[in-house]
C-alpha cells in the first residue's frame, strides 16, 4: 500500500532495527519503546487489522503467535518455568485494534513488550 509507514518498512524504503525477517513477515523494534524489549512483528502484506483477517489468514497468524516466544527469547525477554514449574520472565503480545484499541498505524503488528519492569508505559 502506498502511503503505509510498515509497508515501506518491509519493502526497505525506510530503515528500521530488524530482528527477523522471512517471506512472510518481518519484525523489527518499535520506535517508540514501552519497555526494554519491544519490537513489532508485522506481516510484508498489507492487512489493515486483525478484525480484517478470516480463514485465510489462519496460517500466518499462527505463525505470528508460534514465532513470537521464539523471538522473544532472543531479544533477552523469555519465558522459562523451572523445575519447581515455577515461571520466570514473559511478555506481553498485544494487537491494538482500530481507534478505542489504541491503533496507530493501520498495518496489522503484533506488539512484542518485555524486560523487567516497571514499564514505561502500556503500548
Ligand atoms: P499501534 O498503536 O499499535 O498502531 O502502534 C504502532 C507502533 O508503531 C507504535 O508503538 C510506534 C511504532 N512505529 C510507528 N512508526 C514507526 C516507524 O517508522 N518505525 C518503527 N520502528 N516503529 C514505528
Amino acid at each position: 500500500m502506498t502511503n503505509c509507514i510498515f509497508c515501506k518498512i518491509a519493502a526497505k524504503e525506510i530503515p528500521a532495527k530488524t530482528v527477523y525477517e522471512d517471506d512472510d513477515l518481518i519484525a523489527f523494534h518499535d520506535i517508540n519503546p514501552a519497555a526494554p524489549v519491544h519490537f513489532l512483528m508485522v506481516p510484508k502484506q498489507h492487512i489493515p487489522t486483525v478484525a480484517e483477517c478470516n480463514e485465510s489468514h489462519a496460517a500466518l497468524l499462527s505463525k505470528m503467535l508460534l514465532l513470537a516466544p521464539k523471538l522473544a527469547e532472543e531479544q533477552g525477554c523469555g519465558y522459562a518455568v523451572n523445575s519447581d514449574g515455577v515461571g520466570s520472565g514473559g511478555f506481553k503480545l498485544l494487537f491494538n485494534t482500530g481507534p478505542n484499541g489504541g491503533q496507530e498505524v493501520y498495518h496489522l503488528h503484533l506488539h512484542v513488550i518485555g524486560g523487567p519492569r516497571p514499564w514505561r508505559r502500556s503500548a
